[in-house]
């Protein structure tokens, strides 16, 4: 092989499935698709999946997006608009129902990159690399190609183990000692456990490396298929599992390169208390996501701001954080911020109290309100004395309160509160 393929990433292109809402995020998905979602400090969850290709030396990119996607789009045009097409990158932005027909939305996963084989095919690529935007880890994608190509699959699917009870919500499977899949249930009622450890299952992370010409055939051969529902999942990786050869890649194992000694870290913030927790996480001593780690930096858009600012107000009360993460533009002017995580441009003011708290983006919290284990959605203006987080049944009547008990508050409902 010569220097310039001797990466496979080189000759392959990732394809980002991003339009699905994640309703289980309830309001914090009413204007945006979960991938849109802000997350730890800066970020949003799709920067996650667009900076390991990024990282892995993948430089052809596509995002299907659907629902809602304005948010989404946005953020990609001022985020991810360095790929050159001199240099033969390139990043396209794929909104369903705009290139087929008018009126035709992606009908499922597997559809999103039927209707844009075209656009595949423009990029001369071997392989492609389909990620879902919608989860939080670092993963090195080359291993995964590596294997892949070394097992002579049809398909590799990236996998890892979750706990037997939550395993209903994946597509689960069986291998074989060379890792090969046997079977592939799509979220089965009652999940298998695995051999030797009937407490874990073998789960899909939705993700899957495919030799570009077998998948394009298989999607020509599956769009005209009456009861198909054009679902990776659901149809193609069964398909494939019986008629040809599926491979499993396990994400703990192309983890060890950049943690040596960490589990991998991947996390589906898909309720509104998984992204709280993955969030206030962050403010631990150590916690489990380095985000601090140059090898393998998440990228994303951020405005140019002024460092964020701590001030004493005018009659000396302190604004302080402690195991807390600030991003730049925040003012913290007289509250006590404790482990919490304050987007871009928050803005606090005197007596207030934020504790185990996400503020996102541009939001304003009033003189003495007092925020515990509560999610603030962006834009959302906090009224002087609000207090949520303390009585939960007081909380439920205006704002959103999780089954683990977080607090979700956006505007609209604030508007309900100050107009009740
Ligand atoms: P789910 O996550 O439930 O299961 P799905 O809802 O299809 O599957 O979402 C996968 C990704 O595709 C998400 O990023 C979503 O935003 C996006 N998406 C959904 N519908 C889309 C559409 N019509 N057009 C474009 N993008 C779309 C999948 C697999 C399981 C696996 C889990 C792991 O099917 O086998 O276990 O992911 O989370
Ligand atoms: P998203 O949060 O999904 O990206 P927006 O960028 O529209 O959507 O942000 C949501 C809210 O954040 C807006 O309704 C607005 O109140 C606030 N916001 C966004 N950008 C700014 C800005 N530059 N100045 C002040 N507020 C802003």
């Amino acid at each position: 092989m010569d220097r310039g393929t001797n990466r496979l990433a080189s000759r392959s292109m990732a394809f980002v499935l991003a339009g699905g809402r994640g309703s289980r995020l309830k309001q914090l998905t009413d204007t945006r698709a979960k991938p849109a979602v802000y997350f730890g400090g800066k970020t949003r969850i799709v920067d996650f999946a667009l900076s390991n290709a990024l990282n892995s030396g993948i430089r052809k990119m596509a995002i299907a997006t659907q629902y809602k996607a304005h948010s989404l789009i946005r953020h990609c045009q001022r985020g991810w608009s360095f790929f050159r097409a001199e240099r033969n990158e390139y990043l396209d932005i794929l909104p369903a129902s705009q290139r087929v027909a008018e009126d035709k939305w992606y009908l499922g996963t597997a559809d999103a990159v039927t209707q844009n084989i075209d656009i595949v095919d423009s990029y001369g690529v071997d392989f492609i690399v389909i990620l879902a935007g919608d989860h939080v880890y670092k993963m090195d994608y080359e291993l995964m190609l590596r294997e892949h190509v070394e097992s002579g699959a049809d398909v590799t699917v990236g996998c890892l183990t979750v706990p037997r009870a939550e395993a209903s919500a994946f597509g689960v499977m069986a291998v074989d000692d060379k890792l090969r899949i046997t079977s592939f249930l799509e979220k089965p009622k009652d999940p298998p456990g695995m051999p030797g450890d009937e407490t874990r299952t073998l789960a899909s992370m939705g993700i899957y490396v495919f030799n570009w010409p077998f998948l394009r055939e298989l999607l020509l051969d599956d769009s005209d298929t009456a009861g198909s529902a054009h679902d990776f999942g659901g149809d193609i990786i069964p398909h494939i599992v019986r008629h040809g050869h599926a491979q499993a890649h396990r994400f703990t194992e192309s983890c060890v390169r950049h943690a040596p000694d960490a589990e991998a870290y991947w996390r589906d913030v898909g309720t509104v208390d998984a992204y709280w927790q993955a969030n206030i996480d962050l403010t631990d001593f150590s916690p489990e996501l380095d985000l601090w780690d140059r090898n393998w930096p998440i990228w994303t858009y951020s405005e140019s701001v002024p460092p964020a600012k701590f001030i004493h107000d005018e009659a000396d009360r302190r604004g302080s954080a402690v195991s807390s993460m600030v991003a730049g533009g925040c003012i913290v002017s007289g509250t006590e911020v404790r482990n919490s995580l304050l987007f871009t441009q928050v803005h606090t003011n005197s007596y207030s109290h934020l504790n185990h708290s996400v503020l996102l983006p541009f939001v304003n919290v009033g003189r003495h309100a007092r925020l515990t284990k509560a999610v603030i959605d962006a834009g959302v203006r906090i009224p002087e004395r609000l207090v949520i987080g303390e009585d939960p049944d007081e909380d439920r009547k205006f704002f959103e309160v999780s089954a683990g008990g977080v607090t979700l508050v956006t505007q609209p409902m604030i508007d309900a509160w100050s107009a009740a």
